[in-house]
């Protein structure tokens, strides 16, 4: 039975898993959800996600979400195809587990944030905040001083090869290096070379082709809710 996504193009939570079955090579269904329907608001999306949010994820009789969790469960029931993403060996997956830790709690909060004002709402006419920006923005540059030394010492976050924990930071990175929150990646040597090194990624190239793809096909002002 085909793996489906329920998702949106916009959504960086989509896109996480996306990211993740195309690094295994899995072929899936794509189920759009319009959120500017509100359609994520009732059912029979409820049914899939109660908290209301995109992704949702459906493999034969298992229903999942939150999207670092359903790339938790492709990683390991894929664990012998394409990429991969989780090491056996309890340790090195251990330091795996902590910089996934450290992308959810550290990272994510002011990345998403930053990727709301700063690479969402200039698409949607909406007048970026200027005081969350820098807030944000000095947040996010703590973090990524922690990043620069542990990059500096090992190629990926989560040891010697590419895992879940890069894979993660991948959607709101994305959108990050098109605004002016790049400048504090670049200052950033290690942080500046790892970017570049995962933002090419074949997998990740191939889900920005298809969100492009599908951007060309909806009007303007669908453009960022279907
Ligand atoms: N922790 C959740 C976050 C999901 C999430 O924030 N989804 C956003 C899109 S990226 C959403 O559905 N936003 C619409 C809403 O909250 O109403 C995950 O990783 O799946």
């Amino acid at each position: 039975m085909a793996i489906k996504v329920f998702g949106s193009f916009i959504s960086t939570a989509t896109m996480r898993v996306l990211l993740c079955l195309d690094e295994k090579g899995l072929a899936y269904e794509f189920v759009p959800v319009n959120l500017a329907a509100s359609d994520h608001k009732g059912e029979p999306f409820l049914s899939l996600n109660p908290f209301g949010q995109v992704p949702a994820f459906e493999d034969g009789d298992l229903m999942l979400f939150e999207s670092r969790a359903i790339n938790q469960y492709i990683a390991h029931t894929h664990a012998d195809k394409g990429t991969p993403l989780i090491y056996e060996d309890p340790k090195k997956m251990a330091l795996v587990s902590v910089w996934a830790e450290v992308e959810a709690q550290r990272y994510d909060p002011p990345a998403a944030k930053l990727t709301w004002e700063l690479g969402i709402k200039p698409v949607i006419e909406m007048a970026a905040d200027d005081a969350i920006v820098q807030e944000q923005g000095d947040q996010l540059a703590k973090v990524l001083d922690v990043y620069e030394a542990r990059l500096a010492q090992s190629k990926y976050l989560g040891g010697d090869s590419f895992s879940l924990a890069d894979l993660h930071h991948l959607p709101t990175l994305n959108y990050l290096m098109g605004t002016g929150a790049r400048a504090v990646f670049d200052s950033r040597p290690h942080v500046s070379a790892w970017c570049a090194d995962i933002l090419t990624r074949p997998a990740w190239q191939k889900v920005l082709a298809m969100i492009t793809n599908h951007y060309r096909s909806v009007s303007y002002s669908k453009l960022c809710y279907v």
